[in-house]
């Protein structure tokens, strides 16, 4: 399929990704091993069969015992750059990582240890490939702002190598609201700011996201669909909307992908963007995201280099950067 090839050949950059969320299970039982932790599968194949989810908190579930078994720098170094190898082979020329450093610290890791295997092997991604990236800082939204603030002040040694911060974990209940103070603070330190609204959550999320917080950039934003005018405003401020299809998919925030909104948010004038989210959970990185899409909706190349166009655009580069790419 040529439109397959095309897809594999577009230079893309992702700008959706948690690098917890690229935890091979091979490599997960490796550093298990390392590490003399235990895990609660016994092979890959035990393991691989748990990732059956019908919401984001099955998911989340998995995903935070997954993450329990990296521990020193080299974990998290080894955990990126596997990832980095993944997506280079892919054309992915640009990247912007989340990671949740509160999952690691409740469980004793330090900030500076996660920090500095993350971005020693992003820097050694763009001295060997010229693949550049921005990091991103997440706050797992069921915890307390109060624990936010904490993670910020943590962070504020390492804020040069901070770009963003980002909303993530369990959406319903935990309305962008609930962080109305921490993010205050973030903008006032600099700091690009994104969250995932309307996965799950109503579009209310949304607009609490855009109004109240006053975010850069929307992850996900599938549900602002529901709402004509909260589609409108998104318009009229340019937000970027970094979509997920295969998460989605597994998530069953669609059911099918021949569903999948994107195309729709494309004719609607918004700006969507394709991110493989958790790769290792979800069944594919970059490239399988798009074949899943070319092969179940219908998309046209016209689309595939506006979704592609998109993630240049939206992504946090400087101008000058982004002008290179299109
Ligand atoms: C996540 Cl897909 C998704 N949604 C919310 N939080 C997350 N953390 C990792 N992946
Ligand atoms: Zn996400």
């Amino acid at each position: 399929n040529s439109l397959i090839e095309l897809s594999k050949k577009m230079p893309k950059t992702e700008l959706h990704l948690h690098i917890e969320g690229t935890f091979e299970p091979e490599q997960m039982f490796a550093i298990a091993q390392r590490n003399q932790v235990a895990l609660k599968y016994n092979t890959v194949d035990d393991l691989k069969a748990a990732y059956q989810f019908t919401n984001l908190q099955d998911f989340l579930d998995l995903y935070y015992q997954g993450m329990s078994v990296l521990l020193h720098e080299a974990d998290f170094y080894d955990l990126t750059m596997a990832y980095l190898e993944k997506v280079h082979s892919e054309n992915v020329v640009h990247v912007e990582i989340f990671f949740d450093p509160q999952g690691h610290l409740s469980r004793g890791v330090n900030f500076d240890v996660q920090i500095r295997g993350i971005y020693n092997a992003l820097q050694d991604a763009e001295n060997k490939w010229g693949m550049t990236s921005k990091l991103i800082m997440s706050f797992l939204r069921h915890l307390s702002e109060e624990s936010a603030f904490e993670t910020l002040e943590l962070a504020k040694p390492h804020l040069k190598w901070i770009d963003g911060i980002g909303l993530d974990s369990s959406e319903v209940g935990h309305p962008p609201e609930k962080f109305l103070r921490v993010f205050e603070a973030c903008k006032n330190l600099g700091l690009k700011i994104t969250a995932h609204a309307g996965e799950e959550g109503p579009p209310d999320y949304v607009w609490q996201a855009i109004e109240q917080i006053g975010v850069d950039r929307i992850d996900h934003g599938n549900r602002a669909l529901e709402d004509t005018r909260l589609v409108e405003i998104i318009k009229q401020r340019n937000l970027t909307l970094t979509v997920c299809p295969l998460s989605n998919l597994k998530l069953c925030v669609v059911n099918d992908m021949q569903d999948h909104p994107i195309r729709k948010m494309l004719a609607l004038g918004l700006n969507a963007t394709v991110n493989s989210d958790d790769p290792a959970y979800f069944g594919g990185y970059m490239n399988d995201n798009y074949a899943s899409l070319i092969n179940s909706t219908g998309i046209s190349k016209k689309e595939l280099f506006q979704l592609a166009k998109n993630g240049i655009t939206g992504s946090w580069m400087d101008e000058h950067h982004k002008e290179q790419h299109l």
